[in-house]
């Protein structure tokens, strides 16, 4: 669960990204498919070589997903619903992974933010994105 706190703590460090989200993004989703290389099955139609336009592409659409479950932190499920729909009935995204490009996000956010990134907020974005993979997960049988 997350607590107020960890709320908080996210929020602003989100507000830090300061336009460096698309950047963010792709770099996070680099580091998936270099660390995890089955995750890039999944993409069999993408020009996977860093730095691409169909990587920074998707990996603007994966922050501002994000961006939109940290402003209905304590909504999740409704926020995502949708996006939820879309990994258990088309995607088909084997759940495990969810937890792949959380480690590879916070990689990339330790990178770009430094000292900023501390202990706290770390645990916060960890707890963060496990409840964006369970609601992500919730409708798979
Ligand atoms: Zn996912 C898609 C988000 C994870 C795979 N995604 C997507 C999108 C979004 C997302 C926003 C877009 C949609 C539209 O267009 O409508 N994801 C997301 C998030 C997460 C994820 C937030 C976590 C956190 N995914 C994931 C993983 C994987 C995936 C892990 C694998 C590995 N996705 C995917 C795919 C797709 C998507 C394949 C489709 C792409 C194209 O474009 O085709």
């Amino acid at each position: 669960m997350l607590t107020a706190e960890d709320k908080k703590l996210i929020q602003q460090m989100w507000g830090k990204l300061g336009g460096s989200e698309e950047e963010i993004g792709a770099d996070a989703l680099n580091r998936m498919f270099h660390s995890y290389p089955p995750t890039k099955t999944y993409f069999p139609h993408f020009d996977l070589s860093p730095g691409s336009d169909q990587i920074r592409g998707h990996g603007k659409k994966v922050v501002a997903a994000l961006t939109t479950a940290i402003k209905n932190i304590d909504n999740l499920s409704q926020a995502l619903s949708e996006l939820s729909n879309l990994h258990a009935y088309n995607l088909r995204v084997d759940p495990v992974n969810f937890k792949f490009l959380s480690q590879c996000l916070q990689v990339s956010l330790a990178t770009r933010l430094g000292k900023d990134y501390s202990p706290d907020v770390h645990s916060a974005v960890d707890r963060f994105m496990s409840a964006v993979a369970s609601v992500l997960a919730e409708k798979y049988r």
